[in-house]
């Protein structure tokens, strides 16, 4: 059976190792088997990891909402025009196979925050039952738990959330409650407005804890927040700072609201615009960076919480199915990593990685010690970063849950759609089906009867997954709860 995609159809673990990529080479190098490519920068302290401890990074860590694996012109996107994020791809290394835990956002940005996956904290489902919290939600991010931003603001770093947080809109549950100094944003999606449901609140726009507008004026809220960064970064600069930036866009909403400067300014309509916007908010933050002299002890991480949904004008490519499912579309991020003279240049790594890693990561940069009271689900993977010869994957598997149900399972190479009798109550008949990843993005090929010895393992890998996490109508062991409060209020200006 011959179904090499073009964009993916060099399966040697050689291909390229030696060559400095251009821009196109990474889309080439998007799901090949390829370990981590050789990279001849790599310093050796970094290797070692006692150099990185002397000198800790500040960290910026950039989200979108919903934006494509394929929306970016440096992973192949010909209609979206993003100079800055091809620039900062180009400067950094690209994981091409790096996941978000959920292909929504609530549980996508619990993992991000605490490392786990958004079963064991409890943020997989609403009070409600939905995917995502709601407006004037009983439940949130237990304030028990340990975010990245606690274990950064332990070893000295400033820190600042700006944009869409998610994580429960009620006082205990908002950034400032988990470790961050400064919050400026959105509690919660921008299209959960009285439009929608007359229940909920004017969209409000929160700084710290106070409501300061409602409803926001969300055109021009990417441009407060690159002020708010700006001066954030400035007034810390000589010290050391952790910055959140989570974009509200591409964002949920069918038309993305965006700055009247961007509008109209793309090829791709109001979705276009939107990249547009993020991208020159990229580009501001680099260029203070350098001005400020910082650029070269600053991480900057770039990424999506989950995939773009359909009909919206946005691009998954080269992988397979939308956002809100399991496929690899929904749930395989863009992911560059930017540290010069630390993290290689120009190099993409396929190692299954996950946003989970994230944590512990940025921990260790940092010098932090872990909690060591709770299990995360997250792994160190500097060695990847930093392109360490040989480096692989400290996850034998990586479990695609979609709110309380375990759809599929997958290793470095396979991936095992689960059989499922049902999906959120309703009735389907969905077989089981093997995929090779290092071949087929769109995941159409079942290769389970050719590998029945890989379906056993992934199987095995599952019921894993099962135990710890749970799955529909079953309650795993590693489970902790969310915070709840009794009466939930909804966020709205003070008289
Ligand atoms: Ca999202």
């Amino acid at each position: 059976m011959e179904y090499h995609n073009h964009a993916l159809g060099m399966r040697n673990t050689a291909l390229a190792a030696t060559r400095p990529m251009n821009r196109r080479g990474f889309l080439r190098l998007a799901g090949t088997s390829a370990a981590c490519l050789v990279s001849a920068q790599a310093q050796p302290e970094d290797r070692a990891g006692e150099v990185v401890h002397a000198s800790k990074p500040n960290i910026v860590l950039i989200l979108c909402d919903n934006l494509g694996y394929g929306d970016l012109a440096c992973l192949g996107s010909t209609l979206h025009r993003t100079p800055n994020l091809d620039r900062l791809a180009r400067e950094g290394m690209s994981l091409t196979s790096f996941y978000s835990s959920s292909p929504v956002c609530t549980p996508s940005r619990a993992s991000l925050m605490t490392g786990c996956y958004a079963q064991r904290v409890d943020m997989h489902l609403s009070d409600t039952g939905g995917w995502v919290l709601q407006p004037v939600s009983r439940k949130g991010l237990n304030p028990n738990e340990t975010t990245i931003a606690e274990i950064l603001k332990k070893q000295g770093y400033a820190t600042a959330c700006l944009g869409k947080w998610h994580l429960g809109d009620q006082p205990d549950f908002l950034p400032t409650r988990h470790g961050l100094d400064h919050y400026l944003g959105i509690p919660y999606s921008e299209d959960m407005i009285p439009a929608r449901r007359p229940s909920w609140p004017p969209l409000p726009l929160i700084r710290n804890e106070t409501v300061m507008e409602a409803p926001v004026d969300l055109a021009r809220t990417t441009r407060r927040y690159v002020a708010e960064a700006l001066r954030f970064i400035e007034a810390n600069h000589q010290n050391r700072f952790f910055l959140y930036f989570a974009h509200h866009l591409p964002g949920s909403e069918k038309v993305p609201e965006v700055d009247p400067h961007f509008r109209g300014r793309s090829d791709n309509g109001s979705y276009g615009d939107s990249i547009l916007e993020i991208d020159w908010s990229v580009g501001e933050i680099i260029n203070a960076l350098k001005r400020l002299g910082i650029d070269d002890r600053t991480l900057v991480l770039f990424t999506s919480d989950n995939g773009t949904p359909p009909d919206k004008g946005g691009s998954n490519a080269p992988w397979g199915g939308w956002a809100y499912s399991t496929s690899e579309g929904g749930m395989r991020m863009p992911c560059f990593i930017r540290w010069p003279g630390r993290i290689p240049a120009g190099h993409a790594c396929n190692e299954l990685c996950t946003m989970m890693d994230l944590l512990p990561t940025l921990a260790r940069l940092a010098g932090g010690p872990l909690d060591t009271d709770k299990v995360i689900d997250g792994k160190d993977i500097w060695d990847l970063w930093s392109d360490v010869p040989d480096a692989s994957s400290p996850h034998e598997a990586f479990y695609y849950y979609m709110a309380d149900q375990l759809q599929a399972v997958r290793d470095s190479r396979w991936k095992l759609h689960l059989p499922l009798k049902a999906i959120r109550g309703k009735t389907v008949d969905r077989p089981l089906r093997l995929i090779d990843l290092s071949i087929d993005p769109k995941e159409v090929h079942d290769l389970s009867h050719e590998h029945p010895e890989v379906v056993r393992r992934l199987m095995r890998f599952a019921e894993r997954a099962r135990t710890e996490l749970g799955d529909l109508g079953r309650h795993g062991h590693g489970h902790r709860a969310a915070g709840q409060v009794g009466r939930p209020t909804p966020r709205v200006l003070l008289k």
